[in-house]
């Protein structure tokens, strides 16, 4: 019975462990939109994209040029994607 219950408690922490990060991994994953100004090319989607992906890699990432909107999926906070954005050199609407 001992035997039993520190085998137990042994296997049972890295499964509690495994549980806390997956659902870390599960924030909920909100798209967001933003408009941005100053992209001009293929570059600039590029480098938005890249920085975003730096802080999040999970993140998806679509840029419209033309719109000068950027839409993310991502569980990163709308405002971290603001600054990450603003990092690059481009402004982005409140
Ligand atoms: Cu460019």
């Amino acid at each position: 019975m001992e035997v039993t219950f520190r085998v137990y408690s042994w296997s049972h922490q890295p499964v509690l462990a495994l549980t806390v990060m997956n659902s870390s991994a599960a924030f909920p994953i909100s798209s967001e939109q933003f408009q941005v100004q100053g992209m001009t090319c293929q570059h600039c989607v590029r480098a938005v994209t890249q920085a975003i992906q730096a802080s999040d890699a999970q993140a998806q990432v679509e840029v419209d040029l033309a719109a000068g909107r950027v839409t993310v999926r991502s569980a990163l906070p709308r405002d971290r994607i603001t600054a990450v954005i603003r990092e690059e050199g481009y402004s982005v609407a409140a």
